[in-house]
């Protein structure tokens, strides 16, 4: 039935499980193990296959030891980042980023959060947003290697951007993005100058955000937002930043250029023939008319270029964004096309920045574009015709290295830094390997389909250690697969998504474990080696999150107190193990209570919350974090708080109250 089902356990041997597959076994398991085969009988007694067992091997990572990479992956609809450990696979967290998160107390009364929210709402763009659907993450990266600092994540649903601090793993800024109803292409360029995103759905560039269907070619547009990062806090800098103005084309994914193509930022496009869906009387909808021609658009963006253009002062205003408008684009050279075959999805820049892949999607090949044939065409104005923009194409065959046929409905491409480059396939369930050209460090048998390995099931991205960077480190792949049918049962009807971990090191490629995974899909991963991480364990005391120094209503024990000014009420406390200080808060209907604590443990793990049932408010607290809490006491009541972190043995002995007395009592 399954893939690691495909070679046979073949017996015991020298005393432990055996076959070719297990050399890496016997090699591994010191001799005293191997030569009393606990191994081949523990095997044989739970019915695992020689794979199934190498697997097992391959991947535990016992009490104390750790993984060598983590996988930040996107979690989809859930709103969040995931942080899963290689080759564990295990789910070691939950960075809630778009959506309110109960565990963290983010988004439930706790100040940080709650302003990056909603500074990540703007009002007149969109409702006040809970919730958002996060799909390519993007790590930091200095010269072009991810170098652990931060991580930036799209929410597809709302155009919206995020970046998260990985010096406490949260996250520190969410901005609604001018002119962006929704988003997708998300990467960040090779010295982190910028994080681009651009969007999927096309909207209207009018004042109200409305304009009528019949009005699409002309008044909808898409847009690519470069942000500016500002090198020391990682934060995006809206002001410093801009945006291109591109044809109505649905753009699809982005990949920023490296090394050779370093400047250039790709995006993919369909629906370039600007089909809007059907009306009751002609029911037409997008899948329909967004794939009738043959070709599509990859539109290729010299960002370099475009800053020139933005100094030069050859921008409008839009929406409080610098926008270079689609025919200044096309007239700067900030802006090409080149057909790409129709409906593709990913594209991804090889490792030395040579190609450009197109994976096709309604079409089995991967499409390889030279930069050198790019920049050479660009450079002598070979172009076969202008859109109906102005933008110059040029022509595919000018700028092809190579087609190569993996399979059916290729989306997604990561590199193992040997040559090889692997692209995920949605219709056949999975993953084709395959060369690249000599530029990429192949020789003998440049763009050559090698093998496939199936998994299970609809794999949509895949991600390799490194594997979009300048350096990919190889040795496993895994493919985040989005259906888990058979793979697992007894859950009711949602189903899991499904991860695979894939042995790089295999000839045959092989499946090391897999993760059924309770959470909406991630649609992007990247992997990274834990040893470019350096996260605090505990915080500075007092420290405030949002600015990671002293905030300025940091206490230490003994200075605790309650301010009163009218009707408003300063309280500043401490939590530790195991009271709150002061237990007991009085204030009277209607009055203003901002409530300052610090959490003074510098034990690691002791975590605390503040938590006011009643008053809907969740606070979290790591060791040394300031959190503020601000309510209207607008309902009398004793109400008990407490903390909800089981923190140690009087952790049920935590809690205090809260009495809010009626007016005049
Ligand atoms: S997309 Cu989901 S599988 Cu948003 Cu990167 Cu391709
Ligand atoms: Cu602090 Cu429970």
């Amino acid at each position: 039935m399954s893939g690691i089902q495909r070679r046979q356990f073949i017996g015991i041997s020298g005393g432990v499980v055996a076959g070719a597959a297990l050399g890496v076994v016997t090699s591994r398991v010191g001799s005293s193990m191997a030569s009393d085969g606990v191994l081949g009988a523990m095997a044989t007694s739970r019915g695992l296959s020689g794979d199934e067992a190498r697997g097992a091997l391959a991947t535990t990572v016992p009490p104390g030891k750790y993984d060598p990479y983590y996988m930040f992956a996107s979690s989809g609809h859930l709103g969040a980042v995931q942080v899963i450990g290689v080759p564990s696979m295990r789910l070691l967290k939950v960075i809630p980023v778009f959506s309110r998160d109960s565990y963290s107390g983010y988004g439930f009364g706790a100040d940080l959060s709650d302003e990056i929210l909603k500074a990540g709402s703007n009002p007149t763009k969109s409702s006040s947003l809970g919730w958002g659907d996060s799909h390519h993450p993007a790590l930091s990266e200095t010269d072009g290697e991810y170098d652990g600092r931060w991580i930036y994540i799209n929410d597809r649903a709302n155009g919206r951007i995020a970046m998260v601090d990985l010096t406490d793993f949260k996250t520190k800024q969410i901005i609604d993005i001018p002119n962006l109803g929704s988003s997708h292409g998300m990467c960040v360029t090779p010295n982190s100058e910028y994080a681009h995103i651009s969007s999927i759905t096309p909207r209207p560039t009018t004042d109200n955000g409305y304009a009528p269907l019949e009005s699409y070619a002309d008044l909808y547009r898409g847009y690519s937002t470069w942000f500016h990062i500002d090198p020391k806090t990682g934060r995006l800098v809206p002001e410093k930043s801009f945006q291109v103005e591109l044809p109505p084309y649905n753009q699809d994914l982005a990949d920023a250029g490296k090394l050779a193509s370093n400047g250039f930022g790709f995006i993919n496009s369909f629906n370039t023939e600007l089909a809007v869906g059907g009306t009751a009387a002609k029911p037409v909808a997008p899948e329909v008319g967004a794939t009738k021609n043959n070709f599509d658009y990859l539109q290729i963006i010299d960002w370099k270029k475009a800053e020139k253009v933005v100094a030069a002062g050859k921008f409008v205003e839009r929406n409080g964004m610098r926008v270079i408008t689609l025919s200044v684009a096309a007239s700067e050279g900030v802006l090409h096309l080149v057909p790409e075959p129709r409906n593709p999805h990913g594209v991804d820049v090889s490792p030395d920045g040579h190609y450009i892949l197109i994976a096709g999607k309604l079409d089995p090949h991967v499409t390889v574009f030279s930069i050198e044939k790019i920049k050479d065409a660009i450079a002598k104005g070979t172009y076969q015709g202008k859109d109906r923009y102005g933008v110059p194409i040029i022509a595919m065959d000018v700028v092809l290295a190579a087609q190569v046929e993996v399979g059916a409905g290729p989306l997604h491409t990561q590199f193992d830094g040997k040559g090889n480059a692997y692209t995920s396939l949605f219709i056949d369930s999975a993953v084709a390997k395959w060369t690249l050209g000599p530029k990429s460090g192949v020789t003998d048998k440049p763009f050559t389909f090698i093998e496939k390995i199936p998994v299970h099931y609809n794999i949509g991205h895949l991600a390799i250690p490194g594997g979009d960077t300048v350096k990919p480190t190889g040795k496993y792949l895994v493919a985040l697969n989005k259906w888990s049918l058979d793979q697992v049962q007894k859950l009711g009807p949602t189903h899991p998504v499904n991860l695979e971990l894939i042995d790089l090191d295999s000839s045959p490629l092989s499946t090391l474990s897999s993760m059924p995974l309770g959470n909406s899909e991630p649609h992007y991963a990247q992997i990274i080696n834990t040893d470019k991480l350096k996260p605090l364990k505990v915080y500075t005391p007092g420290t405030d999150p949002q600015t990671m120094a002293l905030s300025e209503h940091a206490i230490v024990a003994g200075k605790e107190r309650v301010e009163r000014n009218g009707s408003v009420v300063d309280v500043y406390a401490t939590l530790m193990r195991s009271h709150f200080t002061p237990g007991t808060l009085k204030v009277t209907v209607g009055d203003t209570v901002r409530i300052h604590l610090t959490n003074i443990e510098t034990t690691e793990n002791a975590t605390h919350t503040f938590t006011i049932p009643a008053y809907n408010i969740q606070a979290t607290l790591d060791p040394g974090e300031v959190v503020n809490v601000e309510f209207t006491a607008d309902r009398v009541g004793s109400f008990a708080f407490y903390c909800a972190q089981f923190c140690s043995a009087l952790h049920m002995e935590m809690y205090g109250w809260l009495l809010v007395a009626p007016k005049g009592a």
